[in-house]
């Protein structure tokens, strides 16, 4: 694609391999699988579509965001390492949601799976401003707007304690590119009552 111009050296094809990080999150059962099931054979469909090793974390139980919006969700994050495009990555974890039953209409509805790419080494997509921007949409509209393209770091990861709390378990020092953080550093900055929620199960 022409606008993959302005990606950093080493991108594409023959870069060599960085770390992708993947959150998991399901608040409704697919059929008669429930989300925690439904959570484990998602990453076994990942490990088989990616070819990669996989780094999982446990499953947690969280409180929907925003509160009130839903049933609790089953949350886990993944570590692999990938050297192809995001976008490729991206295009398998639709493809996994829907061969869980995901139809993507209702933003925040309860969901039978989510998989959301994070972070995708030190890449910033499509660009610095593009990412500040989104990080930046005020609360009422972050449920009705959605990104055309996929914007790196995932523009709401390190406000998000059901993100971030099970990702420290595979990713703890990686280091968001734009606010220069590593995963535990985010971890720390989260207020006490968001972390206080989210059980390992
Ligand atoms: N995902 C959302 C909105 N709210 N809340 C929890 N606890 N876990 C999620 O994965 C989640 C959410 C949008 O993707
Ligand atoms: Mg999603
Ligand atoms: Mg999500």
């Amino acid at each position: 694609m022409a606008q993959e111009q302005a990606e950093a050296p080493g991108a594409g094809f023959g870069a060599s391999a960085a770390t992708a990080l993947v959150a998991l999150g399901a608040n409704a059962p697919f059929g008669r699988s429930m989300p925690v099931e439904t959570l484990r054979q998602a990453l076994a469909r990942l490990d088989e579509e990616t070819g990669a090793d996989i780094r999982a974390s446990r499953m947690w139980r969280t409180p929907a965001v925003p509160a009130g919006s839903g049933p609790d969700f089953v949350n886990a994050a993944a570590a692999l390492s990938w050297s192809g495009r995001p976008e490729e990555l991206l295009s398998i974890l639709h493809a996994v949601e829907a061969e869980f039953g995901r139809v993507r209409r209702d933003r925040w509805g309860p969901r039978t799976l989510d998989l959301d790419l994070l972070g995708v080494g030190e890449r910033v997509l499509p660009d610095r401003a593009t990412f500040e921007a989104w990080a930046k949409l005020p609360a009422d509209r972050q449920g009705r707007e959605a990104p055309e393209r996929l914007i790196l770091p995932h523009p709401r990861m390190h406000e998000r304690a059901f993100v971030l709390v099970p990702l420290a378990e595979v990713a703890p020092d990686w280091r968001h590119p734009v606010l220069g953080r590593s995963v535990a550093m985010m971890v720390e900055a989260l207020a006490a009552p968001a972390r206080a929620g989210l059980a390992p199960m």
